[in-house]
């Protein structure tokens, strides 16, 4: 072996195992295929969720699309009557109406959403079928009602007994005040990267418990609830929506990926910029986020302690306590 070889390969091998990934990232054009064992990945807000995203790895892992893993994944939550802050189930709002919010994005860059939607289990895959099915992003309240029910999905009553007994409770004082992380906060916000290195997310929620009949939050505007770029990674986000669409904050994180940050640093960097701009309202608010990279890194960050999620990567389901801004 001629000794300009052999100091290439001694240097390949050596600069491997010292982990030395951004100085291959410089001089191998498809560096993917030193990291391919991180793939694929799922990430979820919240660790309740994790049936959604054993049901997001059952697709993955079997090497299909990102987009249909965050469906199957997000439909879990959706149709579990316990689960009472997604689809069925989900609380309802002042006046006593379960209004649902969606969005989902693909690796293309393409995004369907629907909100305010009433009497349907699935509002993710409406979501979906509005981004394939028409040329708009976005359909809200009847308008999406109909088209979801012109699309075959079936009309159901989703107050449960339970979610109107929380209703009933909730109305002896009709207190409209947020608690950090006990604001029925289990808003699925979901983002993977599949065998392909296709990326795509989903989100999905009822919003706050008991909010102004109306009222729309985060979960179904693209850029605040939820973005993904194939180029970059994506991000999700939970917690109080206005706060969120204040600052497009799923947005954020990915512009802070696409400039080289961690996803760790960039989703730190979403809730920050929210507590500086928000301060006085940050005090009694949560909000977290979730985000992967195009090389299956991961961040996740809130701002108060007590959030939590799931990362199902390397065949392991794990739910993780994400770091937090504010102490005490
Ligand atoms: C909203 N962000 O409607 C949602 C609520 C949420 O876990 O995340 N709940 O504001």
């Amino acid at each position: 072996m001629n000794t300009r070889r052999k100091f290439l390969q001694h240097t390949l091998w050596g600069g491997l195992a010292a982990g030395s990934a951004s100085f291959w990232e410089r001089i191998v054009p498809n560096i993917d295929l030193l990291n391919a064992d991180v793939l694929p990945v799922v990430i979820a807000t919240w660790g309740p969720n994790t049936k959604a995203t054993a049901a997001a790895w059952e697709v993955l892992s079997k090497g299909g699309r990102a987009l249909d893993a965050v469906e199957a994944g997000a439909r879990v939550p959706e149709a579990d009557p316990e689960d009472s802050s997604v689809g069925y189930g989900g609380l309802p709002d002042r006046d006593g109406n379960v209004t649902l919010d969606a969005c989902i994005m693909d690796e293309f860059g393409n995004a369907g959403s629907v909100n305010f939607l009433q009497h349907i289990m699935h509002p993710i895959s409406v979501a979906r079928r509005v981004m394939e099915k028409t040329p708009h992003v976005m359909l809200s309240g009847e308008g999406a009602l109909q088209f979801a029910l012109q699309e075959g999905f079936k009309k159901e009553n989703l107050l449960t007994d339970s979610a109107r007994q929380a209703w009933e409770a909730w109305k002896v004082k009709s207190e409209y005040k947020p608690v950090i992380n006990i604001e029925r906060h289990d808003t699925i916000g979901m983002v993977a990267l599949d065998k392909q290195r296709r990326i795509a997310g989903a989100c999905t929620t009822s919003g706050l418990a008991f909010k102004m009949h109306g009222r729309v939050g985060d979960s179904p505007i693209i850029g605040a609830g939820m973005f993904v770029d194939n180029e970059v990674g994506g991000a999700a986000a939970t917690g109080l929506g206005e706060l969120v669409l204040r600052t497009l904050g799923s947005f954020l994180v990915v512009e802070e990926m696409r400039r080289g940050a961690h996803p760790q640093k960039a989703v730190e960097t979403a809730v920050k910029r929210i507590a500086r701009k928000h301060a006085s309202l940050v005090k009694d608010a949560q909000v977290g986020f979730v985000a992967i990279d195009k090389k299956g890194r991961h961040g996740a960050f809130s701002i108060h302690k007590g959030f939590n999620y799931v990362l199902y990567q390397q065949g392991e389901n794990k739910v993780m306590e994400a770091g937090h801004l504010l102490r005490g």
